[in-house]
């Protein structure tokens, strides 16, 4: 016998109805959502590592996001953008010295040091240190910054990178997206993006308080790029290169930011 239902009761099961499916798609939604995070993980999770060394051991994913955040710093910074400078009395008479890392080699002479330019054709560019002082010299007082957390106004001069690659006719090669700069002993080494290298205060320095750089300090010659932290700064450069893979680079290797940008 069939029994009809009231007004009322029609009414209860079409709310129960409604309650049946809302918990249906909420709980879908869970499930689903929850497929997503893991596929999500596992994606990540399976990626290929980045190229090894380069920065330790990003997923390739992580690594892509992080060049967009690096592309964003990019080009917020620009190169007309100064690091600030200051008066040469406020700079350091007694400047620290950091670490040594490819500054221990006991084969190396610094009358047969000549720096080498490894050009992208093959050929090898050497340049002695004379006539590296006989380029135009530009001098900079500004705030020496380390990640390890300290800071020291201190006073530089060299040729800027800018005015070497100009004179020595490298234009070709600061097409390319990055430098690679290494000691002589290739114990330690950077990778720099070419905006930053280019900038116009970054020079290849031969002297700190107006006399010829002290070994600690990588004499003689040795990276001043103020846009970046100390880490960047290499001491007693043996080689530059171009290309427009990321050049290795010694604390992006053990984990630091590969930008290193102030
Ligand atoms: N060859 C070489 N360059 C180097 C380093 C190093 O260990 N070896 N240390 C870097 C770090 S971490 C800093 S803070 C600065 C320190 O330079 P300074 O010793 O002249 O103060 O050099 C950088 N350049
Ligand atoms: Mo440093």
């Amino acid at each position: 016998m069939e029994k009809k239902l009231s007004k009322a009761e029609l009414q209860e099961l079409a709310i129960e109805k409604k309650i049946k499916r809302r918990n249906f798609i909420s709980f879908s939604a869970f499930f689903i959502g929850a497929g997503a995070a893991f596929g999500g993980w596992k994606w990540l999770y399976d990626a290929e590592q980045e190229t090894a060394g380069i920065t330790a051991g990003v997923r390739k994913p992580l690594r892509r996001a992080l060049n967009q955040t690096e592309l964003f710093f990019r080009r917020v910074f620009s190169n007309d953008h100064k690091v600030k400078t200051y008066p040469k009395d406020r700079a350091a008479k007694n400047v620290r010295v950091n670490s040594d890392i490819g500054l221990n080699n006991d084969d190396f002479s610094a009358e047969n040091w000549q720096l080498s330019i490894l050009k992208n054709s093959g050929n090898v560019l050497k340049i002695g240190i004379e006539e590296i002082r006989s380029l135009p010299k530009t001098e900079i007082i500004y705030d020496f910054k380390c990640v390890e957390g300290w800071d020291q106004i201190q006073h530089w001069a060299g040729v800027r990178f800018i005015d070497f690659i100009a004179h020595y006719q490298l234009q070709e090669q600061a097409k390319m997206q990055y430098v690679g700069m290494e000691t002589p002993d290739g114990e330690y080494y950077v990778g720099l993006d070419m905006e930053s290298a280019l900038h116009p205060q970054t020079l290849l320095a031969y002297e700190m308080n107006d006399k010829p750089i002290a070994d600690v300090h990588g004499a003689p010659l040795r990276l001043i790029i103020p846009v970046k932290y100390g880490i960047k700064n290499l001491k007693r450069i043996g080689t530059i290169s171009f290309s427009n893979q990321r050049p290795r680079d010694y604390w992006a290797e053990q984990g630091y930011d590969y930008y290193s940008g102030l």
